[in-house]
Parts: C-alpha cells; structure tokens; sequence
C-alpha cells in the first residue's frame, strides 16, 4: 500500500537527516510522528520511527549521565567563589591578584583544569576556582557547589561574550552571579549591567572584594573563653545563624554541655545570657559556657 507522507513529513524528515546532535534528531522524529498519515499503509514505517525514537532517547539518557560526571575539589575556607568567562577575558589575571596564584597568558584557552586559590576576606578564607574557558561538563560541575559565581567578560568584547556568557548561565541554571566586566583600563565605556574593573592594574579591586564580602553574606563570630580577651581569628558562619550553629561548628558535643552563652555586640547589653536559638550577627563575641 503506497505511503503518501505529504509535504510535512517531508520537511520533517530534511530536518532530521540535517540534525547535528541527538536532541534535534528527536524533536524533527516527533515531527515525522506526528506528521505521517496513520493508515494501513504506513504502519510499518510508524513502527520502525518509534523503534528510533526509543534508541535515540537512551542515546540522550547516556550522554546525559556522562554530562553529569563531576569534577571534584574539596571544599575549603568559609566559601567557594567561581570564576568563568570566555577565553582570554582575564580570568587568572583576576585569580592571581585576588589570591597571589594564577598564571595568566596571552593565548586563549590557556588554563586547562579547574586552578585553585585561597582568598582572606575580610578575616574569612574563600576558595577561589578559576572554571576553564573549555566549560567541560565536569569543570561546570564545580559551580553547583560554589557559593557565588564570578562572571567575567573582556569589556573590548561586551556585546558578544556577554551574550556567550548567558547563554551558558541559561543551560546551568547558575544562581548567585556577579556580572564582571575587565580591561577597563583599554575601555572606558560605562555599562550599568556590568561592575567594571581591570585585574590587571587592580582599578576597582577593593570595591569588587567588598561586593564579593557582601554577596556571600556571611557573619564573623569572634568567640572567647570566660575572662580571656577574644580569639583573632572568627568563625565564619553563614548569615542567619544561630549560637547552636556556632556551638556545632566549635565541637559536636558542645550542644550537649550547652547552658547559656554571653554575648557582645548585637544584644541590647554588653554580655548578655542568650540560649541556643539566639540569631548572632556579624562581629559578635560569643562566650559559651557549659556544664
Ligand atoms: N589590558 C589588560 N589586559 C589584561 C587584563 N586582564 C588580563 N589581561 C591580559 O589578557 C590576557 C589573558 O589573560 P588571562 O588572565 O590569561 O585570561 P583567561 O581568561 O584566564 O584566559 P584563558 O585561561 O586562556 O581562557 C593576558 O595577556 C593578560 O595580560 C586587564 O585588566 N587589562
Ligand atoms: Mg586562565
């Protein structure tokens, strides 16, 4: 029995005989699904593009679960801060002068793997990674566990690394982004979109630090032992936290032992008793006391 697909089918099928990836293939077979004439004549023909379609979908199911793979780094400091951009933006240029590591280059693509620095941050350590410009699923990977996502683009290029840029933040679904705009020691073109700095003659640097500091809201907990001055170094706690957080952070059997603590700087008075709930601000002195 003739098949008499029609027009639409045809198309469908120029679309997938010229789809370059999985995903086209199986949108244009929905389409040629869709579009081909149930009747006794075409069955056979229906049945085999269902036979497709199910090889297709595992096909996408594998590169899925290949695209998942992660590339790990342990966390370290009080947060993790990712920086990405396309190549040659400045991006270990930035890296080093944030955290005296980096190797910047003049060749694109340059930096190959994921490359670490430590930060001091007003007091807290911050993992810095510099993502490279490749964006391998698995360096991708990194961001879903950073805190906060340095976007960074070559000002001389706004228009279409910015673009590049989104369309990548898209696919991820990144959250938490500053958008970064360098070499603005080449341009001068204000953008109301963009904080502009050049990592290379540390224009902007301070105030990007402090716009850093502020995105990651986190608290400095100074804590100190019964009539003893403060600790120099703080805790560093996410913003919101409470004495049973930091009392977790110091020791896990600290809870346990817990009976009140005093604290400085946020209560109405200097060395006040608080219990576990009581919500601690940036730069208080803890004192706990247990039994
Ligand atoms: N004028 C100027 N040049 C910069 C600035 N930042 C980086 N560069 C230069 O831009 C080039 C690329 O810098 P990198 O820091 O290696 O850039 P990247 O984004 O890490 O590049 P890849 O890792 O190769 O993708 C180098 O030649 C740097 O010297 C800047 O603020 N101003
Ligand atoms: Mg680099």
């Amino acid at each position: 029995m003739p098949v008499n697909a029609g027009i639409d089918y045809a198309n469908a099928q120029r679309k997938y005989l010229e789809a370059r990836n999985v995903d086209e293939k199986i949108k244009a077979l929905e389409e040629m699904i869709r579009t081909l004439p149930k009747h006794k004549g075409t069955e056979n023909l229906l049945a085999q593009l269902h036979g497709r379609m199910t090889k297709l979908k595992t096909e996408r199911e594998k590169q899925r679960k290949k695209s998942r793979k992660t590339f790990n780094i342990r966390k370290v400091g009080a947060a993790r801060v990712c920086i990405l951009g396309p190549p040659n933006s400045g991006k270990s240029m930035l890296l080093k002068k944030l955290t005296g590591v980096g190797t910047p280059s003049e060749c694109p693509y340059s930096t190959k793997k994921p490359f670490i620095g430590m930060m001091t941050l007003s007091g807290a350590q911050v993992q810095m990674i510099e993502i490279p410009s490749s964006f391998k699923p698995s360096f991708l990977s990194i961001t879903r566990s950073s805190n906060l996502n340095i976007c960074l683009i070559d000002m001389n290029k706004y228009s279409r690394q910015r673009k590049e840029m989104k369309k990548i933040i898209e696919k991820e679904g990144l959250k938490n982004i500053i958008w970064v705009g360098n070499k603005n020691d080449l341009i001068k073109e204000k953008r109301e979109d963009m904080f502009l700095i050049s990592a290379k003659t540390g224009e902007n640097i301070d105030d990007l630090k402090d716009i850093i500091w502020k995105s990651l809201k986190l608290i400095r907990i100074y804590t100190k032992s019964i009539n003893k001055e403060k600790q120099e170094k703080p805790v560093v706690l996410p913003e919101g936290s409470r004495v049973m957080d930091l009392a977790r952070n110091i020791h896990e059997d600290m809870i346990k032992f817990f009976m009140f603590a005093r604290v400085w700087g946020s209560t109405k008075f200097p060395g006040e008793r608080v219990g576990l709930k009581y919500i601690l601000k940036d730069k208080d002195i803890v004192e706990i006391h247990t039994k």
